[in-house]
């Protein structure tokens, strides 16, 4: 993409109604735009951002298995007075009457829908096991939306639901959505603890939250010191093996980590001293075992190899998306603005042209543009007509991880300049080594 030509409206100062770095950086970046409380239209650099997090979420949830499909956004109210849920959740509800004066709902969550859908299609533990997930917007009327997509009214939302013959099967599932999560928080370049939580409006008594460390977040956190170390990698998961997922599962939860809903001082206090944290988090997930509860209410039974009739036992993951953007940017950026990890970053790399118009930077910056691109690879060339000082604000500011610098001072000597975002550090070479270089970093990425 040619910087001239994209829609970028960054901003020069900081917006007055922003109190966290991330809902501030994401109004300066040109990636957001409120209209209205706690809604917000994605410009596109914020979604070229969302649907690469949309991206990854995606190839993490069919790798473990996970079948994706697409629910409605509005609901009808019916669904929501089987499970006794319609009058339970409240004012965060946001209710609509049709044309009909049929009510409807904009969808907080899809456990009411995607159970009609079993049970309008499945009869037998034959066609067991399923986990069936989407990625759809999702409204709330939050007392208080705040801080940009972190707490939004309208948000997106990727929520899965499993369906299983025993509770050993429903546990497995659960255990199974843990380790995606990891390996997808992972691939994004976040640390988000699993720690265990309440279960507020969805119900069940298993569930834990995943919550990325940050002084900025909403709940209070207190963990073991030793837990954000552990790390996934690149080991093979299969996916099938129940021991292999669960063993995952026991060596990322068995060290004390709980936010302040389930908190226990007393276990806590079992923690060796110098290991003790506390601290702040963001949730950007949350996984539940429910078991029957919605299957029960709605009647989404399955015939048992015995040839009896049970409730089908159940459990719902979700993944907060857009707030994730949010995540991100709290926990990489600095002065100067965001720092994208490699795997998200809404373009690979950046290339500064110091001198345009110049015969020769204009010739190799066009030739390195289309030299990345022929490679498969995604570079923002800012080709304005601006002083230097204000692309590499606005290169800072949008905080592509490599930046690639021409000037006509290193051409003639036969280099450009490639530099980390991160570390700031630059590094004069050829402009075929420096595309090279860039194609090697996010080779596998
Ligand atoms: N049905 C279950 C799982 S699919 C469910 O709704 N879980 S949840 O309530 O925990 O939401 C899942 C994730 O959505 C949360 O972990 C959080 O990351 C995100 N989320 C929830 N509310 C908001 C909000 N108001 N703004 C942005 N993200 C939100």
């Amino acid at each position: 993409m040619r910087l001239s030509r994209y829609f970028l409206p960054v901003l020069k100062e900081n917006p007055a109604e922003a109190q966290i770095v991330s809902h501030r950086l994401m109004l300066r970046a040109g990636m957001i735009k409120q209209q209205a409380a706690g809604i917000y239209s994605w410009l596109p650099m914020g979604f070229k951002v969302l649907k690469r997090l949309e991206q990854i979420v995606h190839e993490e949830q069919v790798r473990a298995g996970h079948i994706p499909l697409l629910m409605p956004t509005l609901q009808p109210a019916d669904l929501w007075r089987e499970s006794g849920r319609y009058d339970d959740y409240g004012q965060e509800m946001l209710r609509i009457k049709d044309r009909h004066d049929r009510d409807m709902l904009y969808g907080p969550t899809n456990e009411e829908m995607i159970t009609d859908i079993f049970r309008s299609h499945v009869n037998s533990y034959k066609d067991l096991p399923l986990t069936l997930y989407h990625i759809q917007w999702k409204f709330r009327d939050e007392v208080r939306p705040r801080f940009g997509v972190m707490r939004g009214r309208e948000f997106l939302m990727k929520d899965g639901y499993n369906f299983d013959l025993t509770r050993e099967d429903a546990l497995h599932a659960y255990n199974r959505h843990m380790v995606s999560y990891l390996r997808t928080y992972e691939r994004m370049g976040l640390t988000a603890i699993p720690m265990r939580a309440a279960s507020g409006p969805i119900g069940g008594d298993n569930t834990h939250e995943f919550l990325v460390l940050a002084d900025t977040g909403e709940s209070e956190v207190f963990y073991d010191a030793r837990v954000p170390a552990l790390k996934l990698g690149d080991r093979a998961v299969d996916y099938d093996n129940r021991e292999e997922v669960a063993g995952i599962c026991e060596e990322f939860t068995t060290l004390y980590a709980r936010t302040d809903e389930t908190h226990d001082e007393a276990v806590y206090a079992e923690v060796p001293e110098e290991h003790r944290k506390v601290g702040r988090g963001i949730e950007v997930g949350q996984i539940f075992y429910f078991g029957t509860k919605y299957s029960e209410s709605m009647g989404a039974t399955v015939v048992t190899p015995d040839g009896s009739r049970v409730p089908v036992e159940m459990g719902s993951h979700g993944i907060g998306v857009s707030r994730l953007l949010g995540a991100l940017i709290e926990a990489n950026h600095d002065d100067k603005g965001i720092i994208w990890p490699e795997g998200v970053t809404p373009f690979h790399c950046g290339i500064v042209n110091l001198k345009q118009g110049d015969t020769g930077t204009d010739a190799a910056c066009e030739g390195l543009y289309k030299a990345l691109r022929d490679l498969g690879l995604d570079p923002l060339y800012d080709d304005r007509d601006e002083r230097a000082g204000a692309k590499f604000a606005t290169m800072d500011l949008i905080g592509l991880p490599w930046r690639i610098t021409v000037g006509p001072r290193g051409l003639a000597n036969g280099v450009v300049e490639l530099t980390s975002r991160r570390s700031g550090e630059s590094e004069e070479m050829s402009a075929a080594a420096a595309v090279a270089r860039i194609a090697q970093i996010y080779d596998g990425v």
